[in-house]
């Protein structure tokens, strides 16, 4: 069937018809008979920067009683480069107590979240979250994410100069529609004769969502290669020389359906900083224009390049761009985790960076998170910065207010990174249940549990201080961007996961099944033979992922399009 003649995916419809993502959201709102809105405007409040969503613990209980689900909404609140001020942390923490769950969740692409909050709080904490000079527009939908850049200030001298790319990248890739200001903080209605709209996007928007990430090598925080378009910082001796490009990163697939597959990022050349948002808006437009927009899961940037050719691809963006891209140059990641604890900054200044279990900021029996971020965001002057393994780095700390900050630090004992493994240190979990409306297992709720059995296996070998990459999501998505750790758990039902291994630890290179469906009681069993293996046998430094390619425990993976092979005969 020619392209003209298939159908057009469902979205794309409602995008069509939504006048530049009004839809009836703002009557939706407005109707007091349900806790919910539209069907339609739900997939358009994702542009927004929210979700609808049923609290999937209460949903048995309800439906005995013949209730309407327990409708609530998640807000994402972007944080371009995952900077933002004490006093927007502040902010944050009382719309968490005031209007969502008591919780903030800090996200794998260093947003922030709130959960739980009623329809009829929605406007009133979009409008709060814009007085405070944050916003939710783009957080989600068809168009380009919060962009991400590594977390850590004391990283290179020019860390400011490559936020400010990845900030410049955010704004000019901001859709445009007055909707946002018309909905929520009650702007003026334009007349849709006289007003223009969408100058990149356009009325149909991207076929799919798009995300962006800055990285600053040796650390690779962000994950570049699990996004759509990445951008690799070069540094010389004259400093930023500018920045390798790499394009057809995601992990999003389905159990089952081979044709959908993770696929680590391709680098295609290298480009000046000064060009870096032609460079990216003319890749957008590429994915605009060449993205499917019949079949949403095979809409992503991945698919657009295998089905040119990477080649292929790079002629398309350089058609558009008007020059070719330089050749790549020379860089080398080393790791993706945070480092934890006190560092410097050489100007004086410092930052602590803090391992916040599950990105989930709450008080707890271990420590007081949420008590402890406030009483220090009351008193400094700094930032608070989120990072993409859901952590948070209290940054630019004076010297002067350095002893302040250590004592509510032992105050509330929010060092507990001190006591954890490294397997630990480096785990990521997805929300899951109970809010995500995907989710077919636990992850966030319970990737803590699998790592203290796994733990006990590490410290009888002697591996407490080793680095292994573990992570969990609760269905093949890949929120927590699964497919690029050395371990990973990917929910399949109720307390079953694949199983799989041998992802990079820097993130560079994709993991292979290992098991199908494996009971989660079952995993220790499973994998303590190979860490045991792992600590009589590895090499010099050799990582864990890449032990057990050596050691042929998986096969290793060239990148997505071979991501199922020779696994096949293994799933249910
Ligand atoms: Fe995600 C959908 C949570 C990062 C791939 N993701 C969802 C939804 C909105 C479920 C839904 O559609 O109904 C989840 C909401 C759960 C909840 O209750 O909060 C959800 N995703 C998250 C977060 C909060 C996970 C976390 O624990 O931190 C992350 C928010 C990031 C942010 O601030 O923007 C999050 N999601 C990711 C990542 C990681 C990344 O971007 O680096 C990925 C993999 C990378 C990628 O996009 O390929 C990811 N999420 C997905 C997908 C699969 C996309 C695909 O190409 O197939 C979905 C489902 C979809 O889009 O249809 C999804
Ligand atoms: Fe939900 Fe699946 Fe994403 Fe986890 S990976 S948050 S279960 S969509």
């Amino acid at each position: 069937m020619s392209t003209a003649e298939r159908k057009l995916a469902a979205n794309e419809g409602i995008k069509d018809r939504s006048d530049y993502l009004r839809g009836t959201i703002a009557e939706g709102l407005s109707d007091l008979s349900t806790g919910g809105i539209s069907a339609d405007d739900q997939q358009l409040l994702k542009f927004h920067g929210s979700y609808q969503q049923d609290d999937r613990d209460a949903r048995s209980a309800r439906r005995m009683h013949k209730l309407e689900k327990a409708f609530s909404f998640m807000i994402r609140i972007r944080v371009p480069g995952g900077v933002s001020t004490p006093e927007q942390w502040i902010e944050v923490d009382r719309m968490a107590t005031e209007y969502a769950n008591d919780t903030i969740k800090l996200t794998t692409r260093q947003a922030y979240q709130l959960h739980g909050i009623i329809k009829s709080n929605l406007k009133r904490t979009i409008r709060e979250i814009n007085e405070t000079a944050l916003d939710t527009i783009a957080a989600c939908g068809d168009v380009n994410r919060n962009v991400m850049c590594n977390a850590n200030p004391d990283a290179s001298a020019l860390h400011a100069e490559i936020l400010q790319v990845s900030k410049d990248l955010s704004d000019h890739l901001t859709p445009a529609t007055g909707a946002y200001h018309e909905i929520w903080l009650d702007g003026e209605k334009v007349e849709s004769s006289i007003r223009q709209e969408e100058p990149i996007y356009g009325k149909h928007y991207l076929p799919r969502k798009f995300k962006i990430a800055v990285a600053v090598p040796p650390n690779n925080d962000v994950d570049v290669y699990a996004n759509d378009l990445s951008f690799i910082a070069i540094t010389g001796k004259k400093g930023l020389e500018g920045f390798n490009v790499a394009v057809g990163g995601g992990m999003g697939m389905t159990h089952g359906q081979e044709e959908t597959y993770p696929r680590v990022a391709d680098v295609i050349g290298f480009v000046a900083a000064d060009k870096v948002v032609d460079v990216a808006e003319k890749i957008v437009l590429v994915q605009r224009d060449h993205g499917d927009r019949h079949e949403r899961k095979h809409a992503r940037l991945k698919y657009t390049v295998d089905d040119h050719g990477v080649d292929g691809f790079s002629a398309l963006v350089e058609e558009r761009l008007g020059y070719t891209l330089e050749e790549e140059r020379p860089y080398e990641f080393t790791e993706n985790g945070d480092r934890y604890g006190w560092s410097e900054n050489g100007d004086g200044t410092a930052n602590y960076t803090f391992y916040v279990p599950g990105g989930r900021v709450c008080d707890t029996d271990e420590a007081r998170w949420r008590s402890g971020f406030l009483a220090i965001a009351r008193m400094l002057d700094g930032e608070f910065r989120l990072t993409g393994n859901q952590n948070l780095v209290v940054a630019k700390i004076s010297r002067d207010q350095r002893p302040a900050v250590k004592q509510l630090i032992d105050e509330y004992g929010l060092d507990t990174h001190k006591q954890h493994t490294g397997l630990r240190l480096h785990s990521l979990a997805c929300v899951a249940l109970p809010t995500c409306g995907l989710a077919l297992a636990e992850a966030e709720r319970h990737l803590p549990d699998v790592v203290t059995e796994l733990e006990e296996v590490i410290e009888e070998c002697g591996l407490r201080h080793d680095a292994i990459t573990i992570r969990m999501t609760g269905c093949p998505n890949g929120c927590a961007r699964p497919y690029i750790a050395e371990i990973a758990f990917v929910g399949r039902a109720p307390g079953k996961y694949n199983v799989y291994l041998g992802g990079g630890f820097s993130g560079q290179r994709l993991s292979k099944l290992y098991r199908a469906s494996v009971k989660s009681e079952d995993i220790r069993s499973l994998l303590e033979p190979i860490i045991r293996d792992y600590a009589g046998s590895r090499e010099a430094k050799e990582s864990f992922g890449d032990f057990v390619i050596r050691k042929a425990y998986v096969k290793a993976t060239s990148n997505g399009l071979d991501f199922h092979q020779d696994v096949a005969s293994e799933e249910e």
